[in-house]
């Protein structure tokens, strides 16, 4: 199965984002993702054999982070797929230590992928028309986040849909 490990954002938030991705929408087009969708993705895992899942689930169970706040202040562009994202203006030093500690922990139960460079982003837009952010309105959320969940991603025909399968303690 297709699995990653991500952050979700509170009710609240969720919202918030929404609204910024219908705000987005309209401007550069594209699949707009559904609220229950929005995510932050902290690690790609691809496909995963379901005979190593329950060792995934069980590591991560036992994972049980600080927390921190996540500051969302600009809006961004993956050129290659359309990708319209709000994130970050500066690094935020705790998201970069989660990440490197989570991939620390899937390599050593020998999952591979890490990325060279992680971009702490939320995905609005995909397969955008016009990757016209200049006249967005500006951002300004704050994310307080701790559990981490794994999802599990499905292809439907309208985009990408995530299902959940464990979560950190
Ligand atoms: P995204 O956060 O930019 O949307 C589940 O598919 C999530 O994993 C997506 O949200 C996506 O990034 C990310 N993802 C999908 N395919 C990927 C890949 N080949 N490499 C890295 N991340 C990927």
């Amino acid at each position: 199965m297709r699995l990653f490990l991500a952050l979700e954002p509170p009710d609240a938030l969720r919202a918030r984002l929404g609204a910024l991705a219908d705000s987005a929408h309209a401007r550069c087009g594209g699949r707009r993702v559904p609220d229950e969708s929005l995510h932050l993705t902290l690690a790609f895992l691809g496909e995963v054999e379901t005979s190593r899942v329950e060792a995934l689930v069980e590591w991560l169970q036992g994972e049980s982070p600080a927390g921190g706040e996540w500051r969302l202040d600009r809006w961004g562009t993956f050129r290659r797929p359309g990708i319209v994202w709000v994130g970050g203006g500066t690094p935020d030093p705790a998201l970069d230590a989660l990440q490197a500690r989570l991939w620390n922990g899937l390599e050593a139960l020998g999952h591979g992928g890490r990325p060279t460079r992680f971009v702490p982003h939320v995905t609005l837009l995909r397969r955008a028309a016009r990757l016209s952010i200049e006249a967005l309105p500006p951002v300004n959320l704050a994310w307080r986040w701790r559990r981490l969940t794994l999802l599990r991603s499905f292809t439907l025909q309208d985009g990408p849909r995530y299902e959940v399968v464990a979560r950190s303690s």
